[in-house]
């Protein structure tokens, strides 16, 4: 039996017995509810209903390949093997669908983190490759998962992103970012200000690569990547915002936008939405 028609059979009750609600709110100055999600070659790990309002969202990936996590408002109860047909055949064009975003993508044994906004709702959080879009693969069943979101035991109000030192807007094709990048732990605030949804892969350069390489593996991810894959954010709908923790280190590094555009049949980054940063101390 293969790995993957193993992961199948197994991983589901496993993810059953271990999906939990999350703790509602976390100790200390830092508000909203903790969500952490645990990724693996055979699935992801993560609470199955979380509390309305800020949520603090850690990855951690315990697989071999880069990872991230959407997650998705659905407005229909569609069966979740229908969304996740959608999901990972990237025919995500129904109305019904929101793109949200959400941590990514991580290298494997890293860890990336996002502050969402989540409205009351039902969602599907997907936690597939964080690969090229077009590029079909086996997916097994718990990578894609279901997430209520409940209004919550205290009093409902709108929240709203705390502060973030660092702005960065998405739109059709580029990155703008406000004052330069220094080495350390810096929140961005990620703003989806085109008309079209994007992402944004932030990644380091590993030695003696460049940012060309870097493109075109997100565009045909074979072998290795010539990066370290340090955060950024998931697909995100025009009008949508999120906010991202990166830790900086010296160095080279491209924000990439690894997303499909059918129409023209290229990637966004293809349309030349990447940017070369250079983070200094
Ligand atoms: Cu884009």
């Amino acid at each position: 039996m293969s790995r993957w028609i193993l992961a199948a059979v197994v991983v589901p009750c496993c993810l059953t017995a271990q999906a939990r609600r999350a703790r509602p709110m976390r100790p200390g100055p830092i508000p909203g509810s903790e969500f952490v999600i645990t990724v693996t070659d055979e699935g992801c790990e993560a609470p199955d209903q979380v509390d309305a309002g800020l949520v603090n969202v850690r990855l951690f990936n315990r697989s071999t390949t880069l990872r991230h996590a959407e997650f998705i408002k659905r407005d229909r109860l569609t069966p979740l093997s229908e969304v996740r047909e959608l999901v990972v055949t990237n025919d995500r064009n129904v109305p019904w669908l929101h793109a949200l975003g959400g941590p990514a993508p991580a290298s494997p044994g890293g860890v990336a983190s996002a502050t969402m906004v989540l409205e009351r709702g039902n969602y599907v959080l997907s936690c597939v490759f964080a690969g090229t879009p077009s590029v079909r693969q086996p997916f097994p069943d718990g990578i894609v998962k279901e997430l209520v979101v409940t209004a919550g035991p205290g009093p409902t109000r709108r929240e709203v992103l705390p502060n973030a030192e660092i702005a960065m807007r998405l739109f059709e094709w580029n990155f703008v970012v406000d004052g330069p990048l220094f080495a350390g732990r810096r929140t961005i605030r990620v703003e989806n200000a085109g008309r079209l949804e994007h992402n944004v892969w932030i990644v380091r350069l590993l030695p003696g690569r460049t940012a060309e390489q870097a493109v075109a593996w997100v565009t045909e991810p074979l072998g290795a990547p010539p990066f370290e894959a340090v955060g950024g954010a998931t697909e995100l709908e025009a009008g949508q915002a999120i906010n991202i923790t990166v830790d900086f280190r010296p160095g080279e590094y491209v924000f990439l936008c690894t997303l499909y555009n059918p129409l023209s049949r290229r990637t966004h980054v293809g349309h030349g939405m990447m940017k070369v940063v250079r983070v200094v101390n």
